[in-house]
Order: structure tokens, then sequence, then C-alpha cells
């Protein structure tokens, strides 16, 4: 069975633990039901790759296959992480005003569900910690899993604010983007939850120390996954950017193709186009970028192709992965199991170029 059938194969009892509890609260049956459709809705049809992220993390630091009841663990803790991703998608569609999501409709757009997807998007979040508290309250790193999740959920918001507030509607002074403001929205609103997150929750799960020496040096792990995975998150949000501009829709799952161009957003694309443009070019893109109107739209991304964006993203990309290929190779490695390796690194580095939403 590969990787991941076996983790979605995990799905049913870790979604039986959720439904069994809130019935247990006593809770009316069409709320029950409907937190099952929540449920059901907006925890498949994704890729997974952030769940599956922590289960893979905890077999590398291992070494070695993990035991039932330690897999189980692992797959908790990825749904968690499924979880966390799943609540902060019902939110992001409501604040982007996004039609499809996977090739569905966006949750808060089905007609019986509208704002009731707020609520729906905080159960998600609480469900979170339900099964923290349930699977590994015992354990001495209850509250390291419990800081995780709650500092990367607060630096995902932080992220996010920021994205909102770059991207007001009505304020079309196009100098207030840059590259480096784009870099920090992206950290924050992106790389902490998905790509910091997962690996650190597989590190905690199979006892990873905050250092260790290896060949007589001090190795700090964590912060050496982070400064990785951070540069990884830019990678995947700033290709995020670039198929809202150029995927077909229905490889990304949205019919409507991407929304940044209109709803103002300060996306890689708008600052490389900023950074290329003649004049000619700068002005359509003063007069046109962030308005509520598909010709308005249409001009924008016909500068997009005139300054070249896709040839330049695909530089960036292979920069990228040249730069990341650098970084992995110089992780400090041992023989020793419970402790950072390589291969964790490597896998995303095979994944994320391949992709194609
Ligand atoms: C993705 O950005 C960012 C998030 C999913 C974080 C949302 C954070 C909250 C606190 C709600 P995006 O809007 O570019 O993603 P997509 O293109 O998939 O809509
Ligand atoms: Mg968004
Ligand atoms: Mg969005
Ligand atoms: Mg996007």
């Amino acid at each position: 069975m590969d990787h991941r059938t076996k983790f979605e194969g995990t799905w049913i009892r870790v979604r039986s633990e959720l439904m069994d509890h809130v019935a247990s609260e006593g809770m009316l049956p069409e709320a029950v039901e409907w937190y099952g459709k929540n449920l059901d809705y907006n925890m498949t049809g994704g890729k997974l790759d952030r769940g599956l992220s922590v289960v893979k993390t905890a077999q590398i630091i291992k070494g070695e296959e993990l035991d039932d009841n330690e897999y189980y663990k692992a797959a908790v803790l990825g749904w968690a992480l499924e979880l966390l991703g799943a609540c902060l998608i019902v939110s992001d569609d409501i604040m982007d005003n996004s039609t499809t999501r996977r090739a569905k409709p966006c949750w808060y757009r089905v007609p019986s569900v509208g704002l009731i997807a707020i609520n729906d998007a905080f159960m998600l979040e609480s469900a979170i910690y339900y099964l923290l508290k349930k699977h590994f309250r015992h354990t001495p790193y209850y509250v390291d899993l419990l800081e995780l999740f709650h500092d990367t959920t607060y630096q995902t918001e932080m992220g996010q604010l920021m994205d909102m507030t770059t991207a007001l509607e009505g304020n079309f002074d196009l100098n207030r983007f840059s590259l480096d403001k784009h870099r920090l929205i992206i950290i924050y609103k992106t790389a902490f939850y998905s790509f910091y997150l997962p690996v650190a929750l597989g590190m905690c799960l199979t006892g990873v120390p905050e250092s260790y020496t290896l060949e007589g040096k001090t190795v700090e792990p964590y912060k050496v996954a982070l400064s990785i995975l951070l540069l990884f998150g830019e990678y995947f949000q700033s290709q995020n950017d670039f198929f809202d501009f150029s995927a077909p829709p229905e490889l990304v799952g949205k019919i409507q193709v991407g929304t940044d161009i209109v709803e103002n957003k300060c996306s890689w694309c708008v600052n490389i186009a900023l950074a290329l443009a003649t004049p000619e070019q700068r002005k359509v893109l003063d007069e046109n970028y962030g308005r509520k109107d598909p010709a308005a739209e249409a001009r924008v991304k016909e500068v997009f192709e005139a300054v070249g964006v896709r040839e330049r993203f695909a530089k960036y990309e292979a920069d990228m992965y040249e730069r990341l290929e650098e970084l992995i190779a110089a992780i400090p490695e041992g023989p020793e199991r419970g402790t950072l390796k390589r291969q964790i690194f490597m896998i995303y580095l095979e994944k994320i170029p391949k992709r194609v939403k």
C-alpha cells in the first residue's frame, strides 16, 4: 500500500472520533449531521501533502517503519494539521471572494451554507485541540505540540492580515508593492504552517531534542529545519501566485482562473511585472490592476505576458532549486537515530517543481 493510501485510510477513524465526541456532547441531530458534512466537504479532495509530511518525517527520523500505534499517533497529528489547513482555506475563500476550490464550489458558496462557514471554520480549528488532548495529553511533549499549533496559527493570521491590508479595495497605488513585502507576506501566510509545522510536528513526535552534538559541533535541528523550510514555503507560495495567473483552471480546481489581479493582491507576478514594465506598460498596470472588471484584468494579463512573467518564473524556479539543493547538502547529518535527516527535505525538492496545482 502506498503512503498516501495508508494515511487516507486513517481518516475514517479520526472522523469517527470527532463525530462520536460531538454526539456525546448531546448536540442536536441536525447539528451533528451538519458537522459531518463540514468534515466530508472540507477534509477530502485535497492533496494531503502537509499531513503526509508529518508521518514521513516521523518515519525518516525513527529510521524504520512505525509500529501501528506510532503510525496512528503520527497520522492523528497529520490530520490535525489538515484540519488547520481546512479551517484556513474555508476562511481564506470567504475573504478572497473565491468561487471554487478543489474543483467544487467553495464551502461558503454552497447554497445552504453561506456565513455558517465561519463557525464551521472555527470548529475545524477546535477539532485540532480535541485530538491533541485526547491523544497527547499525557506525553511530555504535549505543551510543545500546543505551542507549535498556536504559534504557527498566529503567524499565519499575521500573514493573512498583511495579505489583506496590502490589497485594500480601491487602493490602486502600485508603489506600495515590492518583492520584499511579498516575501514577508508569503512566509507568514504560507511557509510556517505548510512547511515548518509538518516537519516540526514529526520531529517533536519522535523526540528530536532542541540541540545535540554531532562530530563535536552543536546542532539546533529545529532552527536548521526552519531556515530551509521557510525558503521552500517562499518558493511554493510564489508558485501558487504564478499558477493564479498562468494555470488552466481545470488543473487548479478553480473554475474561474485566479482572483489575485482583480483582488488587488501583492502577488509574485505583479511584483515581477512592475520590475520589468516599460513606462507604457506601467501605465496599463496602474490603470487596470485591482479593478473588478474582466476587461481590466485581461489588460493586466497582457502586460504580464509581454514582460515575460512566464520566463521569469522558469528562471526563479531553477535558481530556487539550486539554492535549496545546496542548503540541504549542508545539513549536518550523522547515522544517529532521532536526528535530522536530509531525506526529509529531499522529498519536498522532488515534489514541488513537478506540481501542477
Ligand atoms: C493562501 O493564500 C493563504 C492561506 C490559505 C492562509 C489563510 C490564512 C488565514 C488566517 C485565513 P492564497 O489566498 O493565495 O491561497 P489560494 O490561492 O489557494 O486561495
Ligand atoms: Mg488569500
Ligand atoms: Mg485565496
Ligand atoms: Mg493564490
